[in-house]
């Protein structure tokens, strides 16, 4: 695949903070490792389930964690690790949940593709492709009719972008002029078929002036050029009812999921997407720069690393659920649940 159209020139080094750099490129550092912790434990047999790694794309959700303002919310697919870990989740929380256990951020009840942690701006992983769109327009209509000022962000594939309940979602944000911003991240691939095969357009955009969205169109590279491009997109859909539409080019380096050997792309392919690597290139400014030596770049692996240990120990240390744990946070009733001899549904997290 040739680079995408809208490859620009290399972002500029000159005026940016190194401790910023720094600070971003360890957030970064720590989605990886922990989706790399994630993919040793499934690959040795304790995760069990799906499990889609966020590798490659790291950079958007660190963006997004920086943006945020209180109340506002992330409603995403199931490849949703990184933002748990952006947002400031523990991580051991969210490894013991992909192992199914008690002390997981759902209570083992989630698992890989539902995370969900509403305090810290989490509204949730949704498996069904597409499905959660119209679930984030509802989320934004519930902030305009009380007020309260906030956005929601809504991450989807590319490939969500073919289907109907995305459109249907979209329409409504367009006609009510909504606060918030569909994020496409245009990971080239749906499974194993590459965005040519799935639409007769390359720019995704441009559906969004039938809908009235504002948007924006970049090739991730650069964590700062991220964040400043989503931040005035946030910007219109907070404070000018303008929601809007990004396309986010960008490359996830594992398969689709932890079964997918992803044998559908050469290796030019993936070596040209690794060059653009927003990790890589952040740290290549760090060393290259900024002077950091490698001592100190391995210092903050070794530390990153660290946490994730301490992360899959805890995961394994912790305790299966009760069986009847698995009908806490359900939407079943009440009576129903009492009749099958189960206490009644909690308010969950
Ligand atoms: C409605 C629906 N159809 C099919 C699937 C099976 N499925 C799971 S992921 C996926 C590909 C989605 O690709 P994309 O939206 O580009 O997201 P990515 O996995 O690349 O992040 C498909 C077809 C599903 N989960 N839901």
């Amino acid at each position: 695949m040739s680079p995408p159209s809208a490859e620009t020139s290399p972002a500029p080094v000159a005026g940016r903070d190194p401790d910023e750099l720094r600070r971003l490129y360890t957030q970064m550092l720590r989605i990886r490792r922990f989706e790399e912790a994630a993919a040793r434990a499934y690959t040795q047999g304790k995760i069990s389930g799906f499990l889609h790694l966020y590798i490659g794309q790291e950079a958007i959700a660190v963006s997004t964690a920086e943006l945020m303002k209180p109340g506002d919310r992330v409603v995403t697919t199931y490849r949703d690790h990184g933002f748990a870990v952006a947002l400031g989740c523990d991580t051991g929380a969210c490894m013991a949940e992909l192992y199914g256990k008690k002390t997981g951020l759902v209570g083992g009840n989630g698992g890989s593709m539902h995370f969900f942690a509403k305090d810290h701006g989490l509204w949730g992983g949704y498996a069904i492709v597409g499905g959660h769109v119209p679930v984030a327009a509802g989320h934004a209509f519930a902030s305009k009719y009380l007020g309260d000022g906030a956005v929601t962000l809504c991450f989807l594939g590319e490939g969500a972008m073919h289907i109907g309940a995305t459109h249907e979602g979209m329409h409504l944000a367009g006609l009510w002029r909504l606060p918030i911003v569909f994020v496409i991240e245009n990971n080239q691939y749906a499974m194993g078929t590459p965005l040519r095969r799935q639409t007769a357009v390359d720019d995704l955009t441009v559906r969004a002036p039938s809908y009235r969205l504002t948007s924006d169109r970049w090739v991730v590279r650069d964590v700062f050029e991220t964040r400043a491009r989503l931040a005035k997109a946030i910007d219109r859909a907070r404070n000018d009812e303008q929601p809007g539409l990004v396309e986010l080019l960008t490359y996830r380096f594992r398969g689709h999921s932890m079964s997918d050997p992803g044998k559908y792309r050469t290796k030019d392919e993936v070596e040209q997407w690794k060059e653009r690597d927003p990790l890589f290139r952040a740290e290549a400014e760090l060393r290259g720069q900024h002077g950091m030596s490698e001592e100190d770049l391995e210092a903050i692996d070794e530390t990153v690393w660290g946490e994730m240990d301490d992360a899959v120990r805890f995961a394994e240390q912790s305790p299966h659920p009760e069986p009847e744990h698995r009908f806490l946070g359900h939407l079943v009733e009440d009576d129903l649940a009492a009749a099958a001899g189960h206490e009644p549904v909690q308010e969950g997290n």
